[in-house]
Formats: C-alpha cells, structure tokens, sequence
C-alpha cells in the first residue's frame, strides 16, 4: 500500500465591501442613502468523485481560492456572492490539517459534497446605517475575510502493478510516458526515493494505478 499525499492551501473568498451611496434623483435634493451590502465571498467544497484516482491533479497546486464577492451598489444593490470552488478528490481521502495533524474529513462515498471554508460575509451598506439623528450616514461595512487552510490531503492506495528493476533502468520513464505521473528521470542511479504513482488509462472508462518503486539492487 502506498500514501499518495499532497499540500495545498485552500481560501474562501473576501465578502465585498458594502457601498457607501446616496440616492440621485431628478427634483430630489439630498437624496437619503441607498448602498447596498457586499455579496458575501466563494465557499470552498470538497466533493468525492471516484473518476480520479489519485491525488496527482494537486501535484505543482499549492493554492485554490474561491472568488471574492463583488461590492455593494448604488440603489441598494446587493453585491455578486463570489463564485465558490469545488476542490475533487478520490475516495479515500483524507483531509489533515497540517498545523495540528488532526484528520479533519474522512472522504469515502463517490458524490459527496461538503462544504470546507465559508466564505466572508459581504459588508452592510450605509443604508442600513440611517437613523433620526444621522440621516446621511457616510459609514458602510468592509466585506469580512475568508478563511484560510492549509491542509495535506493523503490517500491510501493499493497500486495494481509495480515497477521492479535494478537502479537507472528506465522504470520512471516508463511510467512517465504511459500514466499520468510525472517523476523525476535522470541518468544515475536513485533518482527515485519514494514510491509515486500513476494512473494508466486504457480507454475512456477503465484505468489502473502503476507504483514507481525505488531502484532495488
Ligand atoms: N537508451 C535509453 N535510455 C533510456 C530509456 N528509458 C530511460 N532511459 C534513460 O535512462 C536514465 C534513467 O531513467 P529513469 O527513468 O530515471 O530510471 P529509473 O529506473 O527510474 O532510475 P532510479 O529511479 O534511479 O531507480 C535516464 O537518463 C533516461 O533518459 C530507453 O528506453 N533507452
Ligand atoms: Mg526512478
């Protein structure tokens, strides 16, 4: 069995700001004020998809953020909540949090969707701020961070086949050229220090899990 693992840092969005605005009209002066909040900021989610097998797709990511919400408007116009992200994962995997090493999702069942990080609440616009001894409030909420994570993802595997050769051989080369993983090659001896692996697809729906092993001599 094999521990296929990688880091990555995970946001949610900013929410947007809230608009500070006041109503402009044709015969009215002073209009009170009409700006709207911030929509609040992207979540992030992790959804369990058995189409992918490994953790490769996470290999040279080391940051997914979920988009920002947009600013409140004028005419108490709410802000765009920001576009959330979906992070997918095989089943198997687990999501530590790095800090603690505290297993904090346990991903086994192909669909699940569960969301991660919230994202930040959109500030009020200074409509909400009027009152009888302020009638033209010029305060309006800032939109409130995300959440920050970062996690290690690590995944069980039981590979199929293994390479098994003397050092300097070709074996992450070959793996190189007929699966989706991408190890290191060059020409001496242990260039491979743990095993990495790789999904071999055979057609559109039928695939196996090969293992680069070390060089045993
Ligand atoms: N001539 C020739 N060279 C090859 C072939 N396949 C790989 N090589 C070269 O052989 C060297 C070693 O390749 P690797 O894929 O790193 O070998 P490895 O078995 O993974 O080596 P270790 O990880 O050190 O055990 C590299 O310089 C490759 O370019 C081949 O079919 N023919
Ligand atoms: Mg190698």
């Amino acid at each position: 069995m094999f521990i296929d693992n990688a880091e990555i840092q995970l946001s949610s969005g900013k929410g947007g700001p809230g608009a500070t605005s006041f109503r402009q009209e044709k015969f009215v002066l002073k209009g009170g004020p009409d700006g709207g909040d911030g929509g609040r900021g992207g979540d992030v989610y992790f959804v369990v998809d058995k189409n992918s097998h490994t953790l490769s797709s996470f290999r040279g990511r080391h940051h997914m953020k979920a988009k920002n919400g947009a600013p409140g408007e004028g005419r108490k116009k709410s802000g765009k909540k920001g576009q959330s992200i979906d992070v997918v994962v095989p089943p198997g995997t687990q999501v530590i949090d790095v800090l603690t090493g505290d297993v904090l999702l346990d991903l086994v069942d192909d669909g699940y969707r569960v969301k991660f990080l919230e994202g930040g609440k959109g500030g009020l616009g200074n409509w909400h701020f009027r009152s009888s001894t302020n009638q033209r409030p010029s305060y309006s909420q800032p939109g409130l961070p995300g959440e920050v994570r970062t996690v290690r993802l690590e995944l069980k595997l039981i590979a199929d086949v293994g390479l098994v050769g003397v050092p300097n051989v070709g074996k992450s080369t070959l793996i190189s050229t007929i699966s989706n993983a991408r190890p290191e090659i060059a020409n001496y001896e242990f260039t491979t220090l743990t095993p990495k692996l790789g999904v071999v697809s055979t057609d559109d729906f039928a695939s196996f899990v090969m293992a680069d092993i070390p060089g045993i001599i």
